[in-house]
């Protein structure tokens, strides 16, 4: 790529047009003035909403808190219509973000990064693009998302089906008629949880290959009253500051009360009480130990088996349904719409591939080892090579040519979840080690952007032309990263927190389970600290 000649030359490049691109694009550009270019795979904004259109796709964090903060005449502005905000309304959403601020002018559709590589010699970065773009840069900022590349797993025969085949994550964006068909949907995590039920309505027959069984919780989604919503307007900073300083970027209290210290009547009513009112509640407003007390947690997993035995008719079937080899919420909580209902349909199948496993797919449909099913339709809700896939993906070489695949070969190193050492002047918005996926997504997003600007503006007024992590303030904070891993649940599931989910993938807990909080206090002290941890180089070069 350096003997390509440059393209563009700007301040910074900025790759993905989610939330996290958005939302810097606007800091950078508008707030700072400085050149940016922004490079989107899809062929318009939306990022994980742009991919994610299968029926049902909906986000489990409620409306009014998954919306982005620059800009208080926005938040005034916007009128969401449910509990849970569905794909085409975040979509929407972004879309009207995106026109109202102009967002689109300086950005790239339709066009991968596909190498970045750091000029030891220029202190600038060279971005390659599947166009042929070659765009030198100060800043790389990543917001590629925690779950943008999908994971289709190696089955034999796979690409032998006649019929066509879906991921969830690359949804047709006009749609997929299932009427009248046979349809075989592999996977029950949150995407199979939430497609699941709308998808049974449709199609003439749904066959659900399950490997794992899942616990979810009802969501209760529903609308939302004008009144409601003028409510939280009124009260909107003092929401969302509460929630920049929570565990999970909510504003909800989280319950102060051990599952272990009240009687059993009384913890059965809280879990009931739970139950009724819906979504993370269940987690957050029951108990605090839940996530790290094997015990505590032993009565959460419980009362959600026997609801799906009072939910699910047949008692084989709900048998099946109820998760025994990891305890709740050690894999990502799911909270749903009918899900355990639709397996009372009678145009519903519950096939159990964990007991007679896939043997392959033909062309005609699946076979398993007990058993072989004629599909119109496969829908593949296999997940993602999640947080580190898309990283790995990109040619991203630092110092002295060195791949940031590599580097992370053994899992992502990275200090604060923001940089990692040898890669001066790269960002990661919501990368490995930082809260991200544990939490309300933008309100995480919005910290990086607001703690990646702060750098920057500290960079161009102190003459500043690299800033890097050091090697052992990294390897401290991996250790610690892993280190509260370690005191919760999180280690006792295959979950794509660990890279479970992906054959050959270190098995390394990926997201920062200390909270939003905690983690935001870390960084501002790190920060007035006059950036701790980090090697800040002096101007020698012109940038
Ligand atoms: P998930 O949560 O990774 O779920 C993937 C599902 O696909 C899960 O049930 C897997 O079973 C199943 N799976 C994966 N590979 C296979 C193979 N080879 N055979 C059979 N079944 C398989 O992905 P989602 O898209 O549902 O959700 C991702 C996140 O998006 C979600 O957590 C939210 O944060 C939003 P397994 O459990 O591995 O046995």
């Amino acid at each position: 790529m350096s003997n390509t000649p440059i393209t563009e030359t700007v301040d910074a490049v900025v790759i993905g047009a989610g939330f996290s691109g958005l939302a810097m694009n606007r800091r950078l550009r508008d707030d700072m003035g400085m050149s940016v270019r922004v490079f989107e795979a899809g062929h318009d904004v939306g990022g994980t909403w742009y991919w994610n259109r299968y029926p049902g796709a909906r986000c489990d964090s409620e409306s009014f808190l998954y919306c982005l903060t620059f800009d208080k005449q926005l938040m005034q502005d916007w009128e969401w219509s449910g509990k849970y905000p569905e794909q085409p309304e975040i979509l929407r959403y972004l879309t009207h973000v995106a026109d109202r601020f102009d967002l689109r002018s300086n950005m790239t559709f339709n066009t991968r990064v596909t190498s970045a590589h750091f000029d030891e010699s220029t202190n600038r970065w060279l971005v390659g693009t599947d166009a042929g773009d070659s765009v030198s840069a100060k800043y790389l900022i990543t917001g590629v998302g925690c779950l943008s590349s999908t994971q289709k797993p190696n089955i034999k025969g796979r690409d032998s089906f006649a019929g066509p085949s879906y991921h969830t994550g690359e949804w047709p964006h006009e749609g997929v008629d299932l009427t009248g068909k046979r349809v075989g949907v592999i996977g029950t995590g949150s995407s199979g949880v939430q497609s699941i039920p709308v998808m049974a309505k449709q199609a003439e027959h749904l066959y659900v290959f399950q490997r794992t069984p899942n616990y979810t919780v009802p969501a209760r989604h529903g609308t939302v009253t004008k009144a409601s919503l003028d409510e939280v307007k009124k009260n909107y900073d003092a929401i969302m500051e509460k929630s920049r300083w929570s565990t999970g970027g909510s504003h909800y209290d989280m319950s102060e009360i051990s599952a272990m210290s009240v009687s059993d009547e009384e913890r059965e009513a809280i879990y009931e009480r739970a139950w009724a009112e819906g979504g993370f509640k269940f987690l957050q407003d029951t108990f605090n130990d839940i996530a790290v007390n094997l015990d505590a947690n032993a009565t959460a997993s419980e009362f959600i088996r026997k609801k799906i035995r009072e939910i699910v008719k047949n008692p084989a079937v709900a048998d099946k349904l109820a998760p025994v080899d990891h305890p709740f919420a050690s894999k990502r909580p799911l909270i749903d719409t009918d899900y355990f209902d639709t397996y009372n349909r009678d145009n519903v199948t519950l096939v159990d591939i964990h007991a007679a496993p896939i043997e392959e797919i033909t062309p005609t449909g699946i076979r398993t080892q007990d058993g072989t099913y004629d599909l119109d339709i496969i829908v593949f809700a296999t997940g993602f090579d999640a947080m580190t896939g898309t990283y790995n993906k990109m040619d991203i070489r630092g110092r002295n040519g060195l791949a940031l695949k590599d580097v992370w070969a053994a899992g992502p190193l990275t200090y604060l979840g923001v940089t990692s050492a040898g890669f001066p002047n790269l960002f990661m918005i919501t990368g490995p080690g930082s809260p991200s996926v544990l939490s309300n997504m933008p309100v995480s997003i919005e910290q990086h952007v607001g703690w990646i600007s702060g750098v920057i503006e500290h960079m161009r007024s102190a003459g500043i032309s690299t800033f890097e992590a050091q090697e052992q303030a990294q390897t401290d904070w991996v250790a610690h990263v892993n280190d509260l891993a370690s005191q919760t649940l999180f280690m006792q599931a295959n979950s794509w927190y660990l890279g479970a989910n992906v054959p050959g993938k270190p098995r390394v807990f990926m997201p920062y389970v200390g909270g939003v909080g905690t983690y935001r206090q870390k960084c501002d002290e790190v920060a007035a600290a006059g950036y701790e941890g980090f090697t800040l180089g002096k101007e020698s070069v012109s940038a």
